[in-house]
């Protein structure tokens, strides 16, 4: 007799990209949009869970980890930010006595730093290398995940020195790994239109590559629902894949849903939620040589982030300590945004997962 399981189907291409999903095999540009376009939430939901399974098995990541934004002073005009002095009408920066007496403020088991901040048209590479050997200086165990590719860019311009050589450089003061900002879209036309005035695709593709080549991990982001279709979603995700085949080096895929608190594009609404959980499915599915999908819960609240759990995610990113202001100011629930060890493990446990703390290079830590 058939069960109620035998009378569901499936259409066609979705059932092919199924079967080689079930096989490990990967999907093409074509079927990614076809996931975003006909895939229902559940179907999806299986899938990426599946993928999940098979890289990280039950765990689901965390860090003690807490971010400095050095200033809000920026040489660039993006319409999507809330951040920069451009919309917040206040200009601050700190300085670097102000920087060291945080990093020294932090509890001894917090083990990364995540730098990420403004473009501040004064600072060259020596004042960012200098700062990073100050912070080493003080606490030689910290990871320091520095500088994203936009603000590299601009401090090799300012600096004339190639991407190879202020890497080198940077590494030689202490640099561990470059977080995900900057990647937005990397469609020309739509990055044209929301951050023009920042680095191109290339070079943000460029300087992540270069970084693997020279040993130094990263992660990747992307800025999705505002402007961009499901064909640029899958544009950039398929660029992401192409250098991760050749380098091995990314550790972690962060999608970013604009937040569209007092900002040049607050006329255009945010996405649901049903859209969030599918750009997180879609990206554990099509990104299968990453190995984490991170959900940024400060940018999406504790809730959505242990839904995520059920969509590919395997990775909460960290405690935080109510040190950035990126989210808060962009609209996110979250105004103070902290997370004790405990709730981070209840909500992972909430989930039926299993919480295990991790380092900046996912060696697990007890
Ligand atoms: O590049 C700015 C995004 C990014 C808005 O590597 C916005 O572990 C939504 O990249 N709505 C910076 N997003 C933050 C970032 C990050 C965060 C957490 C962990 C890691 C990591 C990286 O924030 C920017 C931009 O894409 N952003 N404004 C906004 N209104
Ligand atoms: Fe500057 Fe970053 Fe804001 Fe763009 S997103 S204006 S680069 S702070």
């Amino acid at each position: 007799m058939d069960t109620i399981l035998d009378t569901i189907t499936i259409p066609d291409d979705l059932a092919i990209i199924a079967r080689k999903v079930g096989l490990q095999q990967r999907i093409s540009p074509a079927e990614g949009v076809v996931l975003f376009e006909k895939g229902e939430l559940g179907f999806l939901g299986k899938l990426a869970n599946l993928v999940r399974q098979g890289k990280n098995g039950n765990d689901v990541f965390f860090i003690r980890n807490f971010h400095i934004e050095p200033t809000n002073i920026c040489v660039n005009k993006c319409k999507f930010c809330s951040y920069s002095h451009h919309f917040s009408n206040t200009k601050w920066e700190l300085s670097v006595e102000e920087i060291l007496q945080k990093v020294m403020a932090q509890e001894d088991n917090v083990t990364e730093l995540h730098i990420t901040g403004a473009v501040h048209p004064d600072r060259d590479i020596f004042y960012y290398g200098e700062l990073l050997q100050k912070i080493k200086g003080a606490r030689a165990g910290l990871h320091v995940k520095a500088y994203s590719a936009v603000e590299l860019d601009y401090m090799f311009k300012k600096s004339h020195m190639g991407i190879e050589e202020g890497l080198r450089y940077l590494i030689s003061c202490g640099l561990d790994s470059i977080p995900g900002g900057g990647a937005e879209i990397f469609d020309e036309n739509i990055r044209k239109d929301i951050c023009g005035m920042k680095s191109t695709s290339g070079e943000w593709l460029r300087i992540h590559e270069t970084a693997h080549q020279l040993g130094i991990p990263s992660n990747a982001t992307i800025l999705y629902g505002h402007k961009e279709n499901y064909l640029h979603r899958i544009d950039h995700l398929e660029r992401l894949r192409q250098v991760q085949d050749r380098t091995r080096g990314f550790n972690a895929f962060i999608p970013l849903k604009f937040r569209n608190n007092q900002n040049e594009m607050s006329g255009i609404p945010e996405v649901s939620v049903i859209e969030d959980m599918k750009m997180y499915a879609v990206s554990r599915i099509y990104l299968d040589n990453f190995p984490h999908l991170k959900a940024y819960w400060p940018a999406v609240g504790k809730r959505l982030a242990q839904v995520s759990l059920s969509f590919g995610v395997d990775d909460l990113d960290g405690t935080i300590n109510d040190s950035t202001r990126i989210y808060s100011l962009a609209g996110a629930e979250d105004q103070n945004p902290v997370m004790t060890v405990s709730q981070m493990i209840s909500l992972i446990t909430g989930a039926k997962r299993t919480p295990v703390e991790r380092d900046s290079r996912y060696n697990k830590i007890n």
